[in-house]
């Protein structure tokens, strides 16, 4: 999702950048061309319009004109507003306190509730919280077995309501939680393909009864502006207190769901990255709007490296591509790290400037065979070249790609993708000077 919307504004930004000075015409054209690709991703056209006055003004306000960097200032004014637009600071998922916290999962059928509530609960559970799940969709029988399933998967203890009785019972399973050792409540709700008075008025007893600290909607940001209707229409009836946009991994264009904050004055809190139970990302704003602006995502990278690799070298790695003094060593290091961590496609667009790199890359053992391409280049150059690739001439191409039983085309395309992901490190670098990304433990800026 989005990676239309973020090849388009990168050639808009290319384009800009290659300008030694921003005219007026150019900015012109500028806004003319992310105004276009908001629109063809589906993104309101409300929303699009009160962004891109908020850029022109800010960019006129700031006299990018006149400035020298005034490429980089448009960038940059085009990434604040975006972060605004997805809803500024990240908004904390709310805890109890005095446990148990209850956190209630209401949407259409099909939203991906059921699977959010899982993922919820690993996520909690990951954080040294003790979750218990409970089955309240009474209305479809598989609906309680697939939560079950996925407690079992997870071992997470997963209680089930009967139906005529779902609020009582959801209050009751509240109320014994603590006994039972657990300090947080996951509640899964039954849906239905349409809004209905019906479905309200169970989610509402519920709410009455349970008082949970969190109403989280799931919507399908596939769905469009369906999704943005659907939660303006739960938000008339409930308590929505923040957003879960699930299968944002689909292809499908998701602009709308970058609306749906706007639109719906409500915080997106997760982000469904896919069918797994790990799959759940928390919402940061402007991680979202880094990664499509084509800045990549480092700090979900670090979080992610914190998971599966030595968090003192990940965080090594992240202070080094701040600095912008990442060199093919760390790169290559980095990558031995990123086997480890999951489909390499999905790691390496989190990495700025190789998205590029990501896209040619093709799935599964493709994938791989390319992979070792890349580590068998870098494995045949020296510690110099590796330290500083500029020292990498013709001959030593030459000799690169024979000793990695590669073309030198191969070995060139390497060094042109280094090339850029440095330029685009040091622009991230600059970001987090001015204050603009947020802090890194142990990483001074
Ligand atoms: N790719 C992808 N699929 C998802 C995601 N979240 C849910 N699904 C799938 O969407 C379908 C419906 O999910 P489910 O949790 O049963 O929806 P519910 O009816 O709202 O409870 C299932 O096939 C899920 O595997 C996601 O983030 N990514
Ligand atoms: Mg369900």
């Amino acid at each position: 999702m989005f990676e239309q919307l973020s090849d388009k504004l990168n050639t808009t930004f290319e384009r800009l950048r290659g300008r030694a000075r921003v005219s007026e015409s150019d900015l012109e054209e500028a806004l003319r061309d992310v105004r276009v690709a908001l629109l063809e991703a589906d993104v309101n056209f409300k929303v699009v319009r009160q962004l891109v006055a908020t850029v022109r003004e800010r960019a006129l306000g700031e006299k990018v004109l006149e400035s020298i960097t005034g490429a980089q200032q448009v960038v940059k004014i085009v990434h604040d507003a975006l972060v605004e637009m997805l809803g500024g600071e990240a908004v904390p998922l709310a805890r109890a306190e005095r446990p148990p916290t209850v956190l209630l999962l209401v949407g259409l059928q099909g939203s991906g509730k059921t699977t959010t509530a899982a993922k919820l609960a690993n996520v909690l559970r990951k954080q040294g919280r003790r979750p218990l799940l409970v089955a309240a969709d009474v209305h479809r029988p598989a609906a309680i077995e697939q939560l079950r399933t996925l407690g079992k998967q997870l071992g997470i203890p997963v209680m089930a309501v009967e139906a005529g009785r779902v609020a009582d019972d959801v209050a009751a399973a509240v109320a014994t939680a603590g006994r039972d050792g657990a300090d947080s409540v996951i509640v899964d709700s039954a849906g239905r393909l349409h809004i209905d008075d019906e479905m309200m008025r169970e989610v509402e007893a519920i709410v009455t009864t349970a008082k949970p600290h969190e109403v989280l909607l799931v919507v399908d940001a596939m769905t469009g502006q369906d999704a943005v209707e659907a939660a303006t229409a739960f938000k008339a009836r409930l308590p929505i207190s923040g957003l879960v946009l699930t299968k944002v991994d689909s292809d499908a264009r998701g602009g709308a769901s970058l609306s749906i904050r706007a639109a719906t004055g409500v915080p997106v809190k997760f982000l469904g990255v896919g069918e797994k139970l790990d799959a759940l990302e928390v919402f940061h704003p402007d991680r979202l709007a880094q990664r499509i602006l084509g800045m990549g995502d480092i700090l979900t990278l670090v979080e992610r490296a914190q998971e599966t690799v030595d968090r003192k070298t990940a965080e090594e790695q992240a202070k080094k591509i701040m600095e912008a003094r990442f060199t093919f060593e760390d790169f290559y290091a980095q990558l031995q790290q990123l086997k480890k961590m999951g489909p390499l496609g999905d790691l390496l667009k989190m990495i700025p400037g190789m998205g590029g790199l990501a896209k040619q890359l093709p799935e599964g053992p493709e994938a791989e065979r390319e992979l070792r391409r890349i580590e068998a280049i870098i494995s045949s150059m020296t510690r110099a070249e590796r330290a500083e690739p500029t020292l990498i001439n013709g001959s030593r191409r030459k000799r690169i790609a024979a000793g990695s039983g590669t073309k030198v085309s191969d070995v060139n395309q390497l060094l042109k993708q280094f090339a850029e992901m440095q330029k685009v490190m040091k622009q991230m670098g600059a970001l987090a000077k001015g204050g603009r990304l947020p802090k890194i433990p142990g990483i001074r800026m």
